[in-house]
Protein backbone atom coordinates (compact mmCIF):
# COMPACT_ATOMS: atom_id res chain seq x y z
CA UNK A 1 0.00 0.00 0.00
CA UNK A 2 1.22 3.45 -0.58
CA UNK A 3 2.47 5.66 1.97
CA UNK A 4 0.02 7.75 3.70
CA UNK A 5 0.37 11.31 2.92
CA UNK A 6 -0.84 14.10 4.84
CA UNK A 7 -3.88 15.82 3.08
CA UNK A 8 -2.47 19.61 2.24
CA UNK A 9 -4.89 21.58 0.38
CA UNK A 10 -4.67 25.17 0.23
CA UNK A 11 -6.25 26.48 -2.69
CA UNK A 12 -5.52 30.27 -4.53
CA UNK A 13 -7.94 31.61 -6.84
CA UNK A 14 -6.26 33.47 -9.89
CA UNK A 15 -8.75 35.53 -11.14
CA UNK A 16 -6.60 36.82 -14.60
CA UNK A 17 -7.44 40.63 -16.24
CA UNK A 18 -10.22 40.76 -16.06
CA UNK A 19 -10.00 44.80 -17.68
CA UNK A 20 -12.13 46.67 -19.54
CA UNK A 21 -10.02 46.77 -22.46
CA UNK A 22 -10.28 42.53 -22.80
CA UNK A 23 -13.98 42.98 -22.45
CA UNK A 24 -16.89 44.53 -25.09
CA UNK A 25 -18.38 46.39 -25.97
CA UNK A 26 -15.48 49.20 -25.37
CA UNK A 27 -12.42 47.68 -25.24
CA UNK A 28 -9.59 48.01 -26.99
CA UNK A 29 -8.60 44.38 -27.47
CA UNK A 30 -11.67 43.14 -26.18
CA UNK A 31 -12.72 38.97 -26.31
CA UNK A 32 -15.85 37.67 -27.55
CA UNK A 33 -17.84 37.05 -24.24
CA UNK A 34 -14.77 38.09 -22.01
CA UNK A 35 -17.64 40.38 -19.90
CA UNK A 36 -19.88 37.06 -20.00
CA UNK A 37 -17.61 34.96 -17.67
CA UNK A 38 -17.74 37.37 -14.44
CA UNK A 39 -21.13 35.71 -13.29
CA UNK A 40 -18.95 32.64 -13.06
CA UNK A 41 -15.94 34.09 -11.83
CA UNK A 42 -18.02 35.66 -8.77
CA UNK A 43 -20.02 32.15 -7.98
CA UNK A 44 -16.26 31.56 -7.55
CA UNK A 45 -15.27 34.65 -5.43
CA UNK A 46 -17.81 33.50 -3.18
CA UNK A 47 -16.18 30.48 -2.27
CA UNK A 48 -13.44 30.00 0.37
CA UNK A 49 -10.18 29.98 -1.48
CA UNK A 50 -7.36 30.39 0.89
CA UNK A 51 -6.26 33.26 -1.64
CA UNK A 52 -7.91 35.06 -3.88
CA UNK A 53 -6.27 37.21 -6.42
CA UNK A 54 -7.11 39.47 -9.30
CA UNK A 55 -4.19 40.39 -11.86
CA UNK A 56 -4.40 43.26 -13.85
CA UNK A 57 -2.37 43.84 -17.29
CA UNK A 58 -0.47 46.86 -16.59
CA UNK A 59 1.58 48.80 -19.19
CA UNK A 60 3.28 52.07 -19.33
CA UNK A 61 2.46 54.28 -22.92
CA UNK A 62 5.77 52.88 -23.88
CA UNK A 63 5.36 49.52 -23.87
CA UNK A 64 6.97 46.95 -26.38
CA UNK A 65 3.74 45.22 -27.43
CA UNK A 66 1.56 48.10 -28.63
CA UNK A 67 2.15 47.79 -32.44
CA UNK A 68 2.48 51.76 -32.41
CA UNK A 69 5.31 51.85 -30.89
CA UNK A 70 6.93 50.05 -33.82
CA UNK A 71 7.08 52.59 -36.65
CA UNK A 72 7.85 51.06 -40.11
CA UNK A 73 10.85 52.59 -42.05
CA UNK A 74 9.59 55.63 -43.76
CA UNK A 75 9.25 55.51 -47.78
CA UNK A 76 7.46 58.70 -48.49
CA UNK A 77 9.64 61.51 -46.87
CA UNK A 78 13.28 61.95 -45.83
CA UNK A 79 13.89 60.18 -42.09
CA UNK A 80 14.29 63.76 -40.88
CA UNK A 81 11.24 65.43 -42.59
CA UNK A 82 8.86 64.93 -39.55
CA UNK A 83 11.02 63.67 -36.84
CA UNK A 84 11.25 67.08 -34.77
CA UNK A 85 8.86 68.98 -36.89
CA UNK A 86 11.69 71.62 -36.40
CA UNK A 87 10.36 73.31 -33.54
CA UNK A 88 7.37 74.72 -35.56
CA UNK A 89 3.73 73.74 -35.47
CA UNK A 90 3.67 73.14 -38.71
CA UNK A 91 1.38 69.72 -38.86
CA UNK A 92 2.94 66.21 -40.33
CA UNK A 93 2.65 65.99 -43.59
CA UNK A 94 1.28 62.78 -43.21
CA UNK A 95 0.89 59.71 -40.02
CA UNK A 96 3.57 58.16 -39.44
CA UNK A 97 3.22 54.07 -40.35
CA UNK A 98 3.36 51.56 -38.02
CA UNK A 99 3.17 47.64 -37.13
CA UNK A 100 -0.42 47.40 -37.27
CA UNK A 101 -1.42 45.39 -34.41
CA UNK A 102 -3.12 41.46 -34.01
CA UNK A 103 -1.02 40.90 -37.54
CA UNK A 104 2.32 42.09 -37.10
CA UNK A 105 5.05 40.56 -34.06
CA UNK A 106 8.44 41.79 -33.48
CA UNK A 107 11.74 40.31 -32.13
CA UNK A 108 12.18 41.24 -27.83
CA UNK A 109 15.39 40.61 -26.71
CA UNK A 110 17.24 39.79 -23.39
CA UNK A 111 18.36 43.22 -22.60
CA UNK A 112 21.88 41.57 -20.86
CA UNK A 113 21.95 38.94 -23.61
CA UNK A 114 20.78 39.21 -26.84
CA UNK A 115 21.08 36.08 -27.70
CA UNK A 116 17.82 35.04 -25.79
CA UNK A 117 15.10 36.33 -27.58
CA UNK A 118 11.55 35.52 -28.84
CA UNK A 119 9.36 36.31 -31.49
CA UNK A 120 5.83 37.86 -29.79
CA UNK A 121 2.53 39.45 -31.25
CA UNK A 122 1.76 43.02 -31.37
CA UNK A 123 -1.51 44.72 -30.08
CA UNK A 124 -3.58 47.87 -29.97
CA UNK A 125 -2.58 49.84 -26.72
CA UNK A 126 -4.66 48.18 -23.86
CA UNK A 127 -4.38 48.48 -19.97
CA UNK A 128 -2.15 52.03 -19.72
CA UNK A 129 -1.75 52.31 -15.95
CA UNK A 130 -4.63 54.72 -14.27
CA UNK A 131 -6.31 54.74 -18.00
CA UNK A 132 -10.12 53.80 -17.78
CA UNK A 133 -9.64 51.08 -20.08
CA UNK A 134 -7.00 49.36 -17.55
CA UNK A 135 -9.79 49.31 -14.60
CA UNK A 136 -11.13 45.94 -13.18
CA UNK A 137 -14.96 45.53 -14.61
CA UNK A 138 -17.30 47.01 -12.06
CA UNK A 139 -19.34 43.77 -12.46
CA UNK A 140 -16.41 41.71 -10.67
CA UNK A 141 -17.23 40.86 -7.21
CA UNK A 142 -14.19 43.61 -5.73
CA UNK A 143 -15.27 43.04 -1.97
CA UNK A 144 -13.70 39.39 -2.39
CA UNK A 145 -10.82 39.87 -3.96
CA UNK A 146 -7.96 39.52 -1.25
CA UNK A 147 -5.29 41.05 -3.62
CA UNK A 148 -4.29 42.97 -6.84
CA UNK A 149 -1.28 41.96 -8.55
CA UNK A 150 0.38 43.91 -11.61
CA UNK A 151 1.58 42.57 -14.12
CA UNK A 152 3.54 43.86 -17.50
CA UNK A 153 4.96 46.64 -16.09
CA UNK A 154 8.40 46.28 -17.26
CA UNK A 155 8.33 47.94 -20.85
CA UNK A 156 11.13 45.74 -22.56
CA UNK A 157 9.03 42.80 -22.56
CA UNK A 158 5.90 40.72 -23.14
CA UNK A 159 4.74 39.08 -20.24
CA UNK A 160 1.26 37.19 -20.73
CA UNK A 161 2.18 35.20 -17.28
CA UNK A 162 0.82 36.61 -14.00
CA UNK A 163 4.68 35.52 -12.72
CA UNK A 164 7.60 36.13 -15.33
CA UNK A 165 8.50 36.97 -18.90
CA UNK A 166 9.66 34.39 -20.87
CA UNK A 167 13.42 35.07 -20.56
CA UNK A 168 12.89 36.05 -17.01
CA UNK A 169 13.68 39.95 -17.15
CA UNK A 170 11.25 40.47 -14.79
CA UNK A 171 9.47 38.45 -11.68
CA UNK A 172 6.46 39.80 -10.40
CA UNK A 173 7.61 37.26 -7.28
CA UNK A 174 3.68 36.00 -7.50
CA UNK A 175 5.54 32.32 -7.07
CA UNK A 176 7.26 33.89 -3.50
CA UNK A 177 3.40 35.08 -2.25
CA UNK A 178 1.42 31.82 -3.19
CA UNK A 179 4.44 29.94 -1.25
CA UNK A 180 4.68 32.13 1.35
CA UNK A 181 0.85 31.66 1.54
CA UNK A 182 1.36 27.92 2.22
CA UNK A 183 -0.82 27.47 -1.17
CA UNK A 184 -0.58 24.14 -3.25
CA UNK A 185 -3.57 24.53 -5.81
CA UNK A 186 -4.31 27.30 -7.82
CA UNK A 187 -7.37 27.79 -9.86
CA UNK A 188 -6.40 30.23 -13.26
CA UNK A 189 -9.98 32.09 -14.97
CA UNK A 190 -10.39 35.17 -17.00
CA UNK A 191 -8.73 36.43 -19.51
CA UNK A 192 -7.99 35.44 -22.48
CA UNK A 193 -7.41 32.00 -21.83
CA UNK A 194 -5.08 31.70 -24.81
CA UNK A 195 -2.59 33.76 -23.76
CA UNK A 196 -2.43 35.13 -20.30
CA UNK A 197 -4.52 32.49 -19.05
CA UNK A 198 -2.35 29.83 -20.34
CA UNK A 199 1.02 31.24 -19.40
CA UNK A 200 0.00 31.96 -16.00
CA UNK A 201 -0.86 28.67 -15.65
CA UNK A 202 1.83 27.58 -17.24
CA UNK A 203 3.92 28.63 -15.16
CA UNK A 204 1.91 27.81 -12.15
CA UNK A 205 2.36 24.30 -12.57
CA UNK A 206 5.96 24.43 -13.21
CA UNK A 207 6.55 26.35 -9.95
CA UNK A 208 5.01 23.04 -8.08
CA UNK A 209 1.50 24.51 -7.39
CA UNK A 210 -1.46 21.74 -8.78
CA UNK A 211 -2.91 23.90 -11.03
CA UNK A 212 -6.67 24.11 -12.98
CA UNK A 213 -7.96 26.05 -15.71
CA UNK A 214 -11.87 26.74 -15.04
CA UNK A 215 -13.06 26.43 -18.96
CA UNK A 216 -16.63 28.64 -18.16
CA UNK A 217 -14.28 31.01 -16.17
CA UNK A 218 -12.23 32.03 -19.51
CA UNK A 219 -12.48 33.28 -23.41
CA UNK A 220 -10.39 32.82 -25.80
CA UNK A 221 -9.22 35.63 -28.34
CA UNK A 222 -8.74 32.70 -30.89
CA UNK A 223 -11.13 30.60 -29.69
CA UNK A 224 -10.47 27.82 -32.70
CA UNK A 225 -6.90 27.73 -31.51
CA UNK A 226 -7.62 27.59 -28.00
CA UNK A 227 -10.13 24.49 -28.50
CA UNK A 228 -8.25 22.58 -31.06
CA UNK A 229 -4.48 23.42 -29.92
CA UNK A 230 -3.96 25.51 -26.83
CA UNK A 231 -6.29 23.12 -24.18
CA UNK A 232 -4.06 20.26 -25.63
CA UNK A 233 -0.69 22.06 -24.95
CA UNK A 234 -1.62 23.12 -21.29
CA UNK A 235 -2.82 19.80 -20.53
CA UNK A 236 0.16 18.21 -21.83
CA UNK A 237 2.55 20.56 -19.07
CA UNK A 238 0.02 18.87 -16.53
CA UNK A 239 -2.47 21.59 -16.65
CA UNK A 240 -5.83 20.44 -15.48
CA UNK A 241 -9.20 21.91 -17.34
CA UNK A 242 -12.38 21.32 -15.77
CA UNK A 243 -15.61 22.25 -15.45
CA UNK A 244 -17.76 23.79 -13.17
CA UNK A 245 -21.04 23.09 -14.81
CA UNK A 246 -23.73 20.11 -14.16
CA UNK A 247 -24.43 17.36 -14.23
CA UNK A 248 -27.87 17.70 -12.44
CA UNK A 249 -27.30 16.47 -8.86
CA UNK A 250 -30.94 14.80 -7.40
CA UNK A 251 -31.80 16.37 -4.31
C1 LIG B 1 -3.31 39.75 -22.79
C2 LIG B 1 -2.71 40.26 -24.93
C3 LIG B 1 -1.92 41.30 -24.48
C4 LIG B 1 -4.12 38.88 -21.87
C5 LIG B 1 -2.52 40.77 -22.31
O1 LIG B 1 -4.46 39.33 -20.75
O2 LIG B 1 -4.44 37.74 -22.27
N1 LIG B 1 -3.39 39.49 -24.10
N2 LIG B 1 -1.83 41.54 -23.17
ZN1 LIG C 1 -0.89 43.30 -22.45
Amino acid sequence: MAEKKPVIFKPALLVVDMQEDFCPPNGSLAVAGGRDIVAAINHLLKLPFALKVATKDWHKPDHVSFAVNHPLPDTNTTPSSYATNNGTSTPQSHPKQTKQPFVDTCIIRHPDDPSQSYETRLWPVHCVQDSPGAQLIPELDHQSIHMVHQKGTDSRVEMYSAFYDPLRVYDSKLADVLRMRGITHVYVVGLAADYCVKFTALDSQAEGFTTYIIDECTEAVDPDYWETQGKAEVQAAGVKIISVTGPEVKR
